[in-house]
């Protein structure tokens, strides 16, 4: 099947706080930045130290029989297990315990000490590994919004999705392939909230989804001690070449008020956009109420003015 053609992700050594925020930041596209200091988490995060580390802490996992973790149809189970037996089990291919069947996947992505109204911070929830990870100073302090540990099996792949915050994805160990693409072929991508229904982004179902070939594909593997950035809005796709550890820390990019305050994962909509969405859903209501060729005509109509007054000229 032809795919679309692949665009390398950039990759910038020698990036310092300066020089991310006059080169990098601003463009809001996705680069790979390598040979920024990460602490000696680097040196340091084999899986028998994280599981000294760790210890009894009890995480929540992801598990499930395929690698290929599916969002929209819940392909996997949640599972309560201590950090230590965790990582046993993420870095080995066949175990000897499982849940599901003997070679089943894991992924954790830490949560916050009330899951439900804490963002996760890994000062807070695993001190003493925090100590092994330096978060890159290249935003302010106040802006900072979350710290997140993720954990993967080897072969272990997370569904596409966007993130409202911007995000530095670090590498520690293992390497992971990450496709991302631009918030500007969201018509492309076939939505269902935050996440694509293009589960298979290598074998796309042409039939349900033939627009996704339009879509630009960003590509790129990262290596232990690489740093992704991740511009709030964009789709990403990680997909782990080997058993591996990374952290991801998300920072506001709008004022603090421009967020929903009631969410953890850093992925609700910016409040003005959720309200415009809410107005969106009315507004078709209302047009529920009309024949179907001046339903389809009013649509038309809403689309183009949509488009003039929200789209850019060009693509960034
Ligand atoms: O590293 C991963 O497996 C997923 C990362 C991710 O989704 C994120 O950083 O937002």
């Amino acid at each position: 099947m032809e795919l679309q053609e692949k665009t390398d992700v950039p990759v910038f050594t020698r990036v310092n706080r300066d020089v991310f925020l006059r080169d990098i930041y601003p463009k809001r596209r996705p680069a790979v930045l390598r040979g920024v200091s990460l602490g000696p988490c680097l040196e340091k995060w084999s899986p028998d130290y994280l599981r000294e580390q760790g210890a009894e802490l009890e995480v929540k996992v992801h598990v499930s029989t395929v690698p290929a973790m599916d969002f929209l149809h819940k392909n996997f189970v949640y599972k309560t297990l201590p950090f230590s037996e965790f990582v046993k089990r993420a870095s080995e291919r066949k175990h000897s315990e499982f849940f599901l069947c003997e070679d089943e996947s894991y992924y954790l992505r830490s949560l916050g000490e009330d899951a439900r109204k804490e963002p996760a911070d890994i000062k807070k929830q695993f001190p003493v590994l925090a100590e092994d990870f330096i978060i890159p100073e290249f935003f302010d302090p106040d802006q900072f919004f979350s710290s997140v540990f993720r954990i993967s099996s080897c072969g272990l792949q997370l569904w596409t999705h966007y993130d409202v915050m911007d995000n530095l994805l670090a590498q520690v160990t293992g390497t992971k392939r990450v496709v991302l693409f631009s918030p500007q072929d969201a018509l492309h991508m076939y939505l269902s909230g935050d996440k694509s229904e293009v589960l298979d982004i290598d074998s796309p179902d042409l039939e349900k989804f033939p627009e996704f070939l339009k879509a630009q594909r960003f590509e790129c593997v990262l290596q232990p001690g690489d740093l992704l950035f991740i511009p709030a809005l964009w789709f990403h796709n990680t997909m782990a070449l080997q058993f591996g550890v990374g952290v991801n820390v998300f920072w506001r990019h709008l004022e603090a008020d421009g967020y929903d305050k009631k969410d953890p994962y850093g992925n609700k909509d910016p409040v003005c956009a959720a309200r415009a969405l809410q107005s969106l859903d009315r507004a078709l209501q209302s047009l529920d109420q009309l024949p179907p060729e001046y339903k389809d005509f009013y649509g038309r109509h809403m689309v183009q003015r949509i488009q003039k007054r929200t789209f850019l000229d060009e693509r960034y």
